[in-house]
């Protein structure tokens, strides 16, 4: 990674922070909680980071988490993660975490949150990195587990700024989730989603009328809607763009067919994340350094790039 992207100032808007669980952090939760991992080392589980599609992937990442388990744990995690931000020169972070994941597995919401908080707090008064939390609901669990998810959140409610939808896309439309999104729109919290990474146009549309989003994670399929395309562009609607997952998750062949490039210059909000870095092979540096070196990104784009994801932040 080069000096001149690490020297940008950026903000990182697409991240699940489970999914910044470096092997050699997991191997070393794994051993202070005494849990048994199926794989030999570290080096057995980074050969295992080989996905055709995003269901291959959720099925290791949700794997991964469950070494997770204390207040501590959540601390380590997401300390690691501003340490990288850090390094990388993102001054502010939105990050997503998804409750349900372990929640199902008996840790109370608490816990997590309690760990996570604490991080984004110390983050801001050593590191100087700004944050905005992002509560997350699986979108393959019904709507029910997803209001009382929020129910959970709510004596909590000042620890978050938005509400977002991820997991397994396809089957599983914005549409399911309009109810609780309504509600939590309700209590103040801003709205983004997951949509058009796997998913058609349409669940865009769905996204942003019926959830009322104020931001799209992914939406690169939004190029197949011409009229999506209008309606993005003249309204600003951000794209959280995260060019390494759509390689790692076969969105797109290669680096080099990826549209980012093509959508900026079109003039839609576009911006670069890195969604699930221990998995998809870097930060959001790496992420930039990609889009250099296949789609010969200039340094001019790079600098809107990065001023539109401090533009798209929901906190200022
Ligand atoms: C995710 Cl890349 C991606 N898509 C949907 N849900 C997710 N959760 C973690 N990473
Ligand atoms: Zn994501």
């Amino acid at each position: 990674m080069t000096d001149w992207i690490t020297a940008l100032p950026k903000a990182e808007l697409h991240l699940h922070l489970e999914g910044s669980l470096e092997p050699e952090l997991l191997f070393a939760l794994a051993e202070r909680n005494r849990i048994a991992l199926p794989w030999a080392d570290v080096e057995a589980l980074r050969s295992a980071y080989a996905f055709n599609n995003l269901q291959e992937f959720l099925d290791l990442y949700y794997q991964g988490a469950n070494v997770l388990r204390t207040e501590q744990d959540f601390y380590d995690l997401t300390w690691a993660y501003l340490l990288k931000c850090q390094e990388q020169g993102v001054i502010h972070t939105e990050p997503f975490f998804d409750p349900q994941t372990h929640t199902d597995r008996g840790i109370p919401f608490e816990v997590v949150l309690r760990g996570i908080q604490q991080a984004l707090v110390d983050g801001e008064k050593q590191l100087g990195i700004s944050h905005g939390l992002i509560l997350s609901f699986l979108r393959h669990l019904p709507e029910e587990a997803a209001f009382k998810t929020l129910e959970q959140a709510m004596p909590f409610r000042d620890a978050f700024v938005a509400v977002g939808l991820d997991s397994s896309e396809m089957g599983f439309p914005p549409r399911l989730f309009e109810r609780v999104f309504a509600k939590a729109r309700s209590e103040g919290l801003h709205a983004v989603a997951h949509a058009g990474e796997e998913g058609p146009p349409e669940y865009i549309w769905e996204a942003l009328d019926l959830l009322k989003i104020e931001r799209i994670d992914h939406g690169v399929r939004a190029i197949e809607d011409e009229r999506l395309m209008q309606r993005i562009i003249d309204e600003q609607i951000p794209l959280t763009v995260c060019p390494l997952s759509n390689i790692k998750l076969c969105v797109f062949d290669h680096m080099r067919q990826h549209n980012i490039l093509t959508m900026l210059e079109r003039g839609v909000k576009v911006t670069v994340n890195s969604d699930d870095p221990a998995y998809f092979g870097g930060y959001v540096g790496e992420n930039f350094a990609a889009l250099e070196r296949d789609l010969g990104m200039t340094r001019e784009q790079a600098a809107r790039l990065a001023s539109n994801s401090l533009e798209a932040r929901l906190v200022k």
